[in-house]
């Protein structure tokens, strides 16, 4: 594995891909803590720790804060393959902050919109990743996600409520097609990808008849400072969004 190139391209771009860091036998172990997670009864589950789709099996879309509730996901956070790698694309220590499961259930049309991951994480430098830990075959027909190459480089733009449970926040205007060239990060189970918490990214519905998971971990360099004002008025707003549009299951 040649992670030097992959640190390069990060720089350049704003995201990278490593291939099969986990092996399959170590993705069918994922598999089935995933499972079990699902499964178990998460007494002090918060509003919003599990978004399901409006379809009549109320699919999981995504579960949020792994990390709070499982040891088992905050120890594979904490894990050294990843962080490695993470402390080499920020130049210095992180800190592991959240796990996360993003499900595209078969046939679910859900799109997260045009979004960076700073428009609602308010770290200050912009020193901080999101690593995504393939379950499942990404590909441009399951949802993959679909960066802007260098996008990372410049401000956060402006940002509205997306109206899309699960993704709070999209980009008001989107960037002209000749400004940044759109990469598809196509995973297969094993395989991550990290991206900059500056750079645009989308993805879009899963058109296939087999799930798209993806284990999503989030970490910022211990130099960055974190905007908690904005932080606490984020999630003030996105609780009264949820309030109103959030399926629950019964
Ligand atoms: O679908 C995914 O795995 C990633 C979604 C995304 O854009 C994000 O979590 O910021």
């Amino acid at each position: 594995m040649h992670h030097e190139s992959s640190i390069e391209f990060y720089k350049r771009d704003g995201f990278a891909v490593v291939r099969g860091l986990w092996s399959k036998a170590e993705i069918s172990t994922i598999d089935t803590e995933v499972r079990h997670y699902l499964e178990r009864k998460i007494p002090d589950a918060r509003p919003g720790d599990f978004i399901y789709e409006d379809n009549p099996e109320k699919s999981l879309r995504c579960a949020f804060r792994l990390q709070v509730h499982s040891d088992y996901f905050r120890s594979l956070m904490q894990e050294s393959r990843i962080v490695k790698l993470v402390e080499q694309v920020c130049g210095g220590a992180v800190v592991a902050d959240s796990a996360m499961l993003i499900n595209k259930a078969p046939l679910s049309s859900y799109e997260f919109p045009l979004h960076q991951d700073n428009a609602y994480q308010f770290w200050s430098p912009p020193d901080a990743v999101a690593v995504t830990l393939a379950l499942d075959e990404s590909s441009a027909e399951s949802g993959a996600i679909v960066c802007l190459a260098g996008s990372h480089t410049g401000e956060i733009r402006p940002h509205r409520p997306s109206g899309v449970l699960g993704a709070s926040r999209g980009l008001v205007a989107v960037p002209r097609v000749d400004e940044f060239p759109e990469v598809t990060l196509f995973l297969n189970p094993g395989d991550v990808s990290f991206h900059h918490v500056n750079v645009i990214h989308r993805t879009g519905p899963n058109r296939t008849r087999h799930p798209r998971r993806n284990l999503g971990f989030a970490y910022h360099a211990t130099a960055s400072v974190r905007d908690e004002q904005a932080v606490v008025d984020y999630e003030r707003a996105l609780k009264a969004f949820l309030q109103t549009a959030a399926p629950t299951r019964t």
